[in-house]
């Protein structure tokens, strides 16, 4: 039995990390049966969520979880594509995590409204005198990460126009397919699901949330395979928005 160790429920989502939401749709889409079990990032090979354990194996990264799984239970998630669909797919996949998914981040963490309703809380189970210190610190990491990463180097404005050239790209790229590559569904989906139902959760106000309204085949898309992969979870958009 595989183990996915992962941060659990919140904001709306059944898993607060797209990363980790990316393994286990990829699990749910294998059919491998595995246990989710609640982490902290510092138990992991790699210092971040997600990991697993497969028969005593510790793999990290939503990436490398992938091609174990693929090489070692016999899977192939993009089967379907040829080589050129292969290659579109990673590329999509790397302006989901690598660009687009730092912009939901900034929106979750460095927009104070954002982080006091949201991330502050996770701090909630500390003792009393300690909670304080360790949100500051665990609040300037993150900064620090996103000005590594480059996003946090730029306004507000500029950050919502690289979330929203991606939203743009996303939109045009899916069309009307059910699935981002076709007509069935493939790796990056687990991806496009994971990042877009982050940006779309009503749980953050955010300008780059309305922006990723406004696409009604990213919002059917989400909705649809929110619903075929957690069918037993109240996926909710906000209804204002959905009925615009
Ligand atoms: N490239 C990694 C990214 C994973 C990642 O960024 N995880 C974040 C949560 S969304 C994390 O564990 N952060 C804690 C930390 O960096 O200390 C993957 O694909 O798994």
């Amino acid at each position: 039995m595989i183990t996915l160790h992962a941060f659990g429920p919140a904001f709306g989502l059944p898993e607060a990390s797209p990363y980790v939401t990316k393994t286990e749709i990829q699990l749910k889409m294998a059919g491998l049966p595995y246990v989710k079990q609640i982490a902290n990032p510092a138990a992991s090979p790699k210092g971040q969520l997600p990991f697993i354990e497969d028969n005593g194996v510790k793999v990290a990264d939503s990436t490398f979880i992938r091609l174990h799984l693929e090489r070692t239970h016999g899977l192939d998630f993009d089967e379907a594509l040829s080589p050129v669909e292969r290659a579109q797919a990673w590329a999509i996949e790397r302006m989901l995590e690598n660009q687009f998914a730092w912009t939901t981040n900034h929106v979750r963490w460095l927009v104070p409204e954002n982080f006091e309703k949201g991330p502050a809380h996770f701090f909630d189970a500390l003792p009393p005198e300690q909670a304080p210190a360790v949100r500051a610190d665990v609040l300037r990491r993150v900064r620090e990460a996103a000005f590594a990463a480059g996003v946090a180097r730029h306004t507000d404005e500029e950050i919502l126009y690289l979330g929203a050239k991606s939203l743009a790209a996303l939109s045009l790229l899916l069309g009307d397919r059910p699935y981002m590559m076709g007509e069935r569904p493939c790796g990056l989906d687990a991806t496009a699901v994971a990042v877009l139902a982050g940006a779309l959760t009503p749980f953050f106000e955010s300008d780059l949330r309305r922006r990723a309204e406004a696409y009604p085949n990213l919002t059917a898309y989400t909705d649809r395979l929110m619903a075929q992969f957690y069918p037993d979870f109240a996926w909710t958009r906000d209804e204002l928005a959905a009925a615009a």
